[in-house]
């Protein structure tokens, strides 16, 4: 139960006023103890209880105003729990997205906290063995100290091993630092080597099925070799019996050529004249002396030589004015043949030759009865016939 402090002055009829009570407050409701508000004193009695009476005509408005009151606390009571709920709410949505948040900080700083956990271990241990080497010098230390052998040395040889060891503490750490970075970019190699090591494994899958087939078709190859070695072995053998048997048959042709081109020697072409051993052409039309001699050239003969009396007489016998292989047009006067050698023996007609108005080509004149002398010179420019001359001999 409350208990609350009632303060009054002078609320009760038969106490004094300015008098300070304490009661209980359901005392004050229910057990209908109320205070009396005070009276003014007028002088007389019936006055008196006539004014102290006044309250009784307003009860019921009070109550109503009161009942009004009440109504309007609770209405602002309700507004404003509703208000604060609503707040509430929005409260309780802010606080939850920040307590994913922060859930979410907290998995990261777990995390964090766990490297720095494993770090913090590493850390302890070695200043677990920094404070044991610590402990032992400062055992060392006191151990000197005790001996009163210069303090003083003792203390800068103290600090001395404790600098060398914050030195070497401070060495230690960067060497973590630098194994860290090291143990990274061995991570990243052991990453790059595992993916490449993949690679090389399908490499390596790829390269050994392609083996496989390569050896299958090796083996085939080297069958199909050995067939065509055995054939190539038989083809070899052929190919000697071939080319034995193609020797033999290059000798006899070459032989037979040889006989071949000794009978054709000896023979002469159709339409030709044999005589000993030099067959001879008639011409049947007439040219001019080069023109004839460049004909018995494309015959494989040239203009006819005349090398004795009897080739001459032949020659005459023949009948025909020709063109035959002498003459002085290189220098005047000097008569070669056609194989260039010299007129030794010459057949010219008497007073021939005469050089008439530029004759440098000789020919035998058939118009003479003499069965030999037949030679005169003419302009090589005009046209005879010819006689070419095809030795054998
Ligand atoms: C005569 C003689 C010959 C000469 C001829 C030319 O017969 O003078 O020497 O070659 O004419 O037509
Ligand atoms: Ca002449």
């Amino acid at each position: 139960m409350y208990k609350g402090i009632y303060e009054y002055t002078n609320g009760f009829e038969d106490e004094e006023p300015n008098e300070i009570k304490t009661m209980d407050v359901d005392d004050h409701i229910y057990n209908n103890k109320r205070p009396i508000m005070p009276c003014k004193k007028n002088g007389a009695g019936d006055q008196h209880s006539v004014s102290c009476q006044w309250w009784k005509r307003y009860s019921g408005a009070a109550a109503g105003c009161l009942g009004l009151l009440c109504v309007l606390l609770l209405a602002g009571i309700i507004g404003l729990f509703l208000y604060q709920r609503d707040q509430l709410q929005t409260s309780y949505n802010t606080l939850t997205k920040e307590r994913d948040q922060l859930q979410t900080s907290y998995n990261t700083l777990t995390k964090e906290r766990d490297q720095l956990q494993t770090s913090y271990n590493t850390l302890t241990k070695e200043r677990d063995q920094l404070q044991t080497s610590n402990n032992t010098l400062i055992k060392e230390r006191d151990q000197l100290q005790t001996s009163n052998k210069t303090p003083t040395k003792e203390r800068d040889q103290l600090q001395t091993s404790y600098n060398t060891l914050i030195k070497e503490r401070d060495q230690l750490q960067t060497s973590y630092n630098t194994l860290t970075k090291e143990r990274d970019q061995l991570q990243t190699s052991y990453n790059t080597l595992i993916k490449e090591r993949d690679q090389l494994q399908t490499s390596n899958n790829n390269l050994t099925a392609e083996r496989d087939h390569l050896h299958t078709s090796s083996n085939n190859l080297t069958d199909e070799r050995d067939q065509l070695q055995t054939t190539n072995n038989t083809l070899i053998k052929e190919r000697d019996q071939l080319q034995t048997s193609y020797n033999t048959l290059t000798k006899e042709r070459d032989q037979l050529k040889t006989s071949y081109n000794t009978l054709i020697k000896e023979r002469c072409p159709q339409d030709w004249i044999r005589s000993c051993c030099s067959c001879y052409y008639i011409s049947t039309n007439e040219k001019t002396w080069d023109l004839s001699r460049k004909d018995c050239q494309a015959r494989g003969a040239n203009l006819v030589i005349i090398n004795s009396r009897e080739e001459q007489a032949l020659i005459k016998a023949f009948n025909k004015r020709a063109w035959f292989g002498l003459t002085d047009k290189e220098v005047e006067g000097t008569w070669r043949w056609v194989d260039g050698t010299p007129l030794t023996t010459s057949y010219w007609n008497k007073g021939e030759p005469n050089d008439f108005e530029g004759e440098d080509c000789a020919l035998v004149d058939n118009t003479l009865k003499d069965p030999v002398v037949a030679w005169n010179d003419v302009p090589c420019n005009h046209k005879n016939g010819w006689i070419c001359e095809r030795q054998l001999c």
